[in-house]
């Protein structure tokens, strides 16, 4: 049987690359210096993409492989891809939900109580010799019992607010409707209403054109030089200027990020604050969730091609 050509948009750990060989012939766009000489070379071959969440698949890309049949996106996010160009075309898209949600929420929560705690910084004062030469590290805040805002309600806000109902904090959320599985969490229906009563407000909203800045500067004011902003979605979800602007002005008091604009060239104004957590992009970054990611990416592409239901179909 003659293998599928695939073109890889970005790395995949070594066992997902040794899987998807037996069944496909990989073109690693990510490694050619020249991508449009790339595509001019393999494209008509192509039959599948296989990228990743923060890459997606442009309309130029979509456009310019005439066999292209289906993408396959390792990732829940699939607002990187073009969906109005495949769709023009019939091609499909599948995504890797649920297996991540749980990572992603425990990393939100860590975020929160690194930030809170200052952790990074702490540790750094016992590295440096200054607590011996100094003394106690300086008091931090407290996380347990203060007033958290879960904006968006999907899968990943959800388990966000299970896990903060475990230290004890007065939940409240806001998604375009009240969810009846929310029990006693109180519905807000507007950005800035929930950052207003928030002390800790965690951005889990889906990306793409309808939540691009919605949390902007009246959010973030709202939310307040006592507030901190913990984001575990998309950088497009805040308008990265207006948050930069506050955390410099301290009239934001913390932020801590897990996506930027730009990634991984991140802006150089988050380096110079004192009052950000910046982590890599690695909200789903464990061992057991990527491995499950791979496998749906790969399972999906098989049924594809072997003619059976999507796992996971976007569309
Ligand atoms: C990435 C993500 O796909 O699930 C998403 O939407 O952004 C992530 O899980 C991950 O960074 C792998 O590239």
């Amino acid at each position: 049987m003659t293998k599928p050509h695939i073109l890889q948009m970005g790395a995949y750990p070594a066992w997902d690359v040794e899987v998807l060989e037996e069944r496909f012939v990989l073109h690693r766009y990510f490694e050619a210096q020249d991508k449009q000489a790339f595509v001019a070379e393999h494209g008509a071959n192509i039959r599948g993409i296989a990228t990743r969440g923060e890459l997606g698949a442009s309309k130029e890309l979509i456009e310019a492989l005439p066999s292209l049949e289906v993408i396959s996106v390792y990732g829940v996010g699939f607002d990187a891809v073009n969906l109005d160009a495949a769709r023009a075309r019939g091609i499909r898209v599948t995504n890797t939900p649920d297996v991540l949600t749980k990572d992603v929420a425990d990393l939100a929560l860590a975020m929160m109580l690194a930030s809170s705690r200052d952790v990074v910084g702490a540790s750094a004062w016992v590295r440096s010799g200054n607590w011996a030469g100094q003394g106690n590290y300086p008091l931090q805040r407290r996380a347990f019992g203060k007033r958290a805002g879960v904006l968006g309600l999907g899968r990943i806000g959800f388990e966000v607010a299970k896990r903060l109902a475990g230290f004890d904090m007065d939940i409240a959320y806001c998604d375009v409707s009240a969810k009846d599985f929310a029990g006693d969490w109180q519905f807000i229906d507007n950005a800035r209403g929930l950052a207003a009563r928030s002390d800790f407000l965690f951005v889990t909203l889906t990306g793409g054109a309808a939540t691009r800045h919605v949390v902007n500067r009246e959010v973030i004011d709202a939310l307040g030089p006592e507030g901190m902003l913990i984001n575990v979605s998309r950088a497009s979800n805040i308008d990265e200027d207006a948050l930069l602007s506050a955390l410099e002005e301290r009239r934001l008091g913390w932020a801590a990020l897990d996506v930027f604009e730009g990634e991984p060239r991140i802006n150089p104004r988050f380096l110079a604050l004192d009052n950000v957590l910046l982590q890599p992009h690695q909200a789903s970054g464990t061992v057991e969730t990527r491995k499950a990611m791979g496998k749906l990416v790969h399972d999906n592409l098989v049924a594809h091609f072997d003619g059976a239901p999507l796992l996971t179909p976007v569309i």
